[in-house]
């Protein structure tokens, strides 16, 4: 029985592990730019989530809060971007991702500032079994830097929630990634509708204290702002 209970001790730690993912590779414009981590900032704590919402690891992740390794991709205002990950979306939670205009430099910049979120993937639908996720089964998604982004450096800060563990606060886990980009182009927009991390969550939303499982939810609410620059979410997912 000692050695059975200890099978299954050790195959629980690695199916975790398995399960968890890291936002390794930039997308532009339908292709995977660069080499994994090329663009994107590396962590120093695997693939493990952050879990404390008041932490500053909240913005670009264990090891993420400068970019001295990592280079800035230039992008125009208006072109589609992506994240694509290791290893699987292996839990269950929307997909978000949020934009900071840096000070000067993106590799310089610590993420203190305001964010915007700029993509929210949520919900394919809801029936009495319960949710299902757009981001189920994928290893990549794509969408639109709105082209009134006005041009400068910035931080693209991926965010991936996983509720399995939700229902008692703290047990939510955050995967985080953050790309360094340069956007040229002459979009105007005002970054309104931001909130700085930590900050943007108290870990008590409804999309973030929930119980998936009993009973099955009818309904979910994403956490964070609305959209920028208009409050659209996602319910399918463009891969590469
Ligand atoms: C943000 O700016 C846009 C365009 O100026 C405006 O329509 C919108 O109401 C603003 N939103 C907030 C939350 O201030
Ligand atoms: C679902 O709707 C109820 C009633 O409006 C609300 O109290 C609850 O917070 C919602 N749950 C989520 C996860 O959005
Ligand atoms: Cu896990």
């Amino acid at each position: 029985m000692k050695v059975f209970s200890t099978l299954i001790f050790v195959s629980g730690l690695i199916s975790t592990a398995l399960a968890h993912w890291n936002y390794n590779n930039l997308i532009v414009n339908g292709k995977v730019v660069g080499s994994p981590y090329q663009y994107i900032r590396p962590t120093t704590n695997s693939n493990s989530p952050i879990t404390d919402v008041g932490s500053t690891n909240m913005r670009c992740n264990q090891g993420g809060g400068s970019g001295s390794s990592t280079q800035t991709y230039t992008v125009k205002a208006g072109d589609e971007v992506g994240f694509g990950i290791a290893d699987v979306f292996g839990h269950p939670g929307p997909q978000q991702v949020y934009l900071s205009k840096a000070p000067s430099t993106a590799a310089t910049y610590d993420g203190s500032g305001s964010w915007v979120k700029i993509y929210s993937l949520t919900t394919s639908s809801i029936a009495s079994d319960g949710i299902k996720w757009a981001s189920d089964g994928i290893k990549s998604f794509r969408f639109t830097l709105p082209s009134s982004t006005p041009p400068g450096e910035y931080l693209l800060r991926a965010e991936g929630l996983a509720l399995h563990g939700a229902s008692t606060k703290g047990g939510a886990q955050f995967y985080i990634g953050c790309a360094q980009l340069k956007v040229t182009g002459s979009g105007s927009g005002s970054l309104n509708q931001s909130v700085k991390f930590p900050g943007a969550y108290t870990g008590s939303e409804p999309g973030i204290l929930i119980n998936l499982y009993w009973p099955t939810p009818t309904n979910y609410t994403v956490p964070g702002p609305a959209v920028w620059p208009s409050d659209t979410e996602q319910h399918s997912v463009k891969q590469l």
